[in-house]
């Protein structure tokens, strides 16, 4: 049998961590005969370690055959060690009348943190999905903060844009989701994603042709989908959390496991593809294989596109901008 792996998760006692864990220790991540060991980090707060020695209890009692250990984390330097796959999902929400900026320099502390203490304990190939939010700048703060790791090991969650976008066309296209193909998300975790379904196939159909309507694209799915989170809270009260486990899964699965040449969208430190500045961290079709992520090369931008991603770059570049005098 495998030898375990360590997957570390940051704000494990967290909401999205109550949804993740369970289904990281039953296999579901990285597959159905690979042990792990989860090294779970939340705040030294002791409400925070309470809740999360609740979650520890938890998962101890559904007995997973998989789950080879669980420890409790309250400094990154030993919730990383040696870790194989970190999972960094913990960050500062917005509270009352905290600026932007504000926002942006909380993150920006807890990141840069992070990211020296992965550059110092963790395995040479750890792969580093960043969730919290803002998340591409967030991912872009630890990578940068860890200067012996390979940057390409750092990434940011589009995955939920991506699912978001494909279960709207299935739902247009009155089409099984799991048929859907080659869909595009490009740019940043936030309402200026651009979701992109030129050259997105569905059951073999072009979707682009299915659909014909370039007006529902422009004003309906664009829309829906960047604001899809807000329309989440809105009917729950609270932000998306068992959907958001889920596309963390869907990304690292197929990290680790391949697509077998099917496209996925990763946020990755741009190489310079379509033009979007080296190490700006932006969401991009991709395929994996052999635990490499490649970007699809080749795809004709036309002028919305050009457009929209333009837009969603400009965001990014504003956010990086706002945290470069901490780094
Ligand atoms: P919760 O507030 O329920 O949980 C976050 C947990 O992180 C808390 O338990 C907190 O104590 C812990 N935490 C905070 N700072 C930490 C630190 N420095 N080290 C370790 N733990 C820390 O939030 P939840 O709903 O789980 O969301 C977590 C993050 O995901 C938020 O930033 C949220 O905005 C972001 N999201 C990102 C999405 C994406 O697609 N990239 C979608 C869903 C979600 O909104």
């Amino acid at each position: 049998s495998k030898k375990p792996v360590r997957v570390a998760v940051t704000g494990a006692a967290g909401q999205i961590g109550y949804a993740l864990l369970f289904r990281i220790a039953s296999g579901e991540m990285l597959g159905k005969d690979q042990p792990v060991i989860l090294q779970l980090l939340e705040i030294p707060d002791e409400k925070a370690q309470n809740a999360l020695k609740g979650v520890i209890m938890e998962l101890e009692d559904c007995a997973f055959p998989l789950l080879a250990g669980i420890e409790a984390h309250s400094d990154p330097m030993t919730a990383f060690k040696d870790t194989d796959y970190a999972l960094l999902v913990g960050a500062r929400p917005r509270g009352p009348g905290m600026e932007r900026s504000d926002l942006l320099a909380a993150n920006a502390q807890i990141f840069t943190v992070q990211g020296k203490a992965l550059n110092a304990v963790a395995s040479r190939n750890v792969k580093v999905l960043v969730v919290g939010n803002p998340a591409n700048t967030n991912a872009y703060i630890a990578m940068k903060s860890a200067p012996d790791l390979p940057a390409k090991n750092f990434t940011a969650m589009l995955r939920l844009d991506h699912n978001r976008a494909a279960s709207q066309i299935a739902a247009k296209t009155g089409k099984p989701v799991a048929g859907i193909e080659k869909l595009a998300v490009w740019g940043n975790h936030s309402p200026t994603m651009y979701a992109d379904y030129r050259y997105a196939t569905i059951d073999g159909q072009s979707v682009k042709a299915l659909i014909n309507d370039e007006e529902w694209n422009r004003t309906t799915f664009l829309p829906t989908v960047g604001k899809r989170g807000a329309a989440i809270i809105a009917a729950r009260g609270l932000s998306s959390a068992a959907s958001a486990a889920n596309a963390a899964i869907d990304h690292m699965r197929d990290w680790a496991l391949g697509t077998n040449g099917k496209w996925v969208t990763m946020g990755i430190p741009s190489d310079g593809s379509y033009g979007i500045p080296k190490e700006v961290m932006f969401g991009y079709p991709v395929t994996v294989e052999n635990g490499e992520y490649k970007i699809v090369q080749g795809l004709e931008i036309d002028a919305f596109s050009q457009e929209c991603i333009n837009k969603t770059l400009n965001e990014l570049l504003e956010e990086q901008n706002g945290v470069k005098h901490l780094l």
